[in-house]
């Protein structure tokens, strides 16, 4: 799988063009994509970059990238990260790694999204992933029964420590095990965020512009 991914991640640097604003997502397969577009930029590619979270900002730092601060710019000409599931339609299940709010704020600043996933993540339906739904802390128990009033189980992420796994924006998130695929994720998405206290869900709808879904043998694009 890691071969599919180094291949995803080489073919989205290919496409980032001289000058842009680039958004980093989080993830094992982003990671490919840092590290292929950090090669670019030690070949010359002058661009300016924007991270989803620590970890990926980390990675480029690392690699010799330049990140910016969010607060110097006003937009964002394209973004890449992975997703959790994905159907034809482009909308995904996002957030395993817990940088879902963060990576929602900067898909929807950029022009272009460029979702690159393995051909397992490519689903006909989503809801076999877990959906994670960013909560505050403030009252999460409760937030986390009126999700189950609603229809929807879910476990508190815990750290490698079995602690409360904590978010970058100091927030908890609650993995809901979803009962049957989705139908229509959007309705599922404004239910489970009409209750106080959830920030956002790993449900993300017209974000992804292109995707790239890669086999062993090949690289289908769909835009
Ligand atoms: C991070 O919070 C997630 O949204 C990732 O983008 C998603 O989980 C895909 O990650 P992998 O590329 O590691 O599967």
């Amino acid at each position: 799988m890691d071969e599919i991914k180094q291949k995803l991640g080489e073919t989205a640097a290919n496409l980032i063009k001289d000058k842009s604003v680039i958004g980093l997502g989080t993830g094992s397969t982003a990671k490919y994509f840092i590290k292929s577009l950090a090669k670019r930029c030690s070949n010359g590619l002058s661009i300016r970059a924007v991270s989803s979270s620590k970890s990926s900002e980390r990675l480029a730092k690392n690699l010799g990238m330049k990140i910016i601060d969010l607060e110097k710019i006003n937009h964002i000409d394209v973004y890449v990260d992975g997703a959790d599931e994905i159907n034809s339609k482009k909308q995904m299940i996002k957030g395993r790694g817990g940088a879902l709010l963060r990576e929602k704020i900067l898909a929807n600043s950029s022009t272009k999204v460029i979702i690159i996933v393995d051909y397992t993540k490519y689903v006909e339906k989503l809801g076999a992933a877990l959906l994670p739904v960013e909560v505050i802390p403030f009252g999460c128990n409760l937030t986390k029964n009126n999700l189950e009033k609603l229809g929807y189980i879910s476990n508190f992420r815990k750290d490698r420590d079995s602690n409360l796994y904590i978010t970058e924006n100091d927030n908890y998130i609650l993995d809901i095990k979803l009962q049957k695929l989705l139908d229509d994720p959007l309705k599922d998405h404004n239910l489970i965020k009409s209750i106080p206290g959830v920030v956002d869900t790993g449900i993300f709808i017209d974000l992804a512009k292109a995707v790239l879904v890669g086999y062993h043998d090949k690289i289908e694009r769909f835009f």
